[in-house]
């Protein structure tokens, strides 16, 4: 195990790990948890040769194959906050080389509950707030957080709050 501060690494007919690894037939697996700014994001990434990046999961990039330096980029991904990254490689053999990059690619799209969210706020939001176990625990909190309760309220069946 180590740490890489960035996946930028072109070692050529070498060794990632001179005397640990041979020049060929190696594989390298990088873990981390990214956090996003809400947006879309495109990844990409340049392989010698094979490249598989999931992100939460979800395989974004797959191009896991005996290649010469390629360029490949993924779909859009909407992000919002902390978000696994993996990225497996493999050499088979000659020249190794792997570099990832992710970069903004738009706005934030609309949560799924964001219209009804917006609904819930225009009707008057605060009038869920009667007395009541909801309001008290509201009241508790301040006026911001009421508001909140609301919004949960409002989105109940949706994955974003
Ligand atoms: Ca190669």
């Amino acid at each position: 195990m180590r740490e890489d501060p960035r996946i930028d690494f072109n070692w050529g007919f070498g060794s990632p790990a001179p005397g640990v690894i041979g020049a060929d037939n190696f594989s390298v697996r990088w873990t981390n948890t990214v956090n996003f700014a809400p947006g879309v994001y495109r990844f990409r990434a340049t392989v010698d040769d094979g490249v598989r990046v999931f992100v939460n999961e979800r395989l974004v990039i797959d191009s896991w194959r005996v290649q010469a330096a390629t360029t490949v980029e993924s779909a859009d991904v909407a992000l919002s906050g902390p978000a696994s990254v993996r990225v497996e490689y493999f050499e088979d053999a000659g020249e190794a080389r792997i570099a990832l990059t992710w970069f903004q690619v738009g706005a934030a799209p609309p949560a799924p509950c964001a219209a009804a969210r917006r609904r819930r706020l225009d009707g008057g939001v605060f009038q869920q707030s009667r007395p009541g176990r909801r309001a008290d625990a509201g009241a508790r909190r301040g006026g911001a957080d009421r508001l909140q309760l609301g919004l949960r309220f409002a989105c109940a069946g949706g994955d974003q709050q």
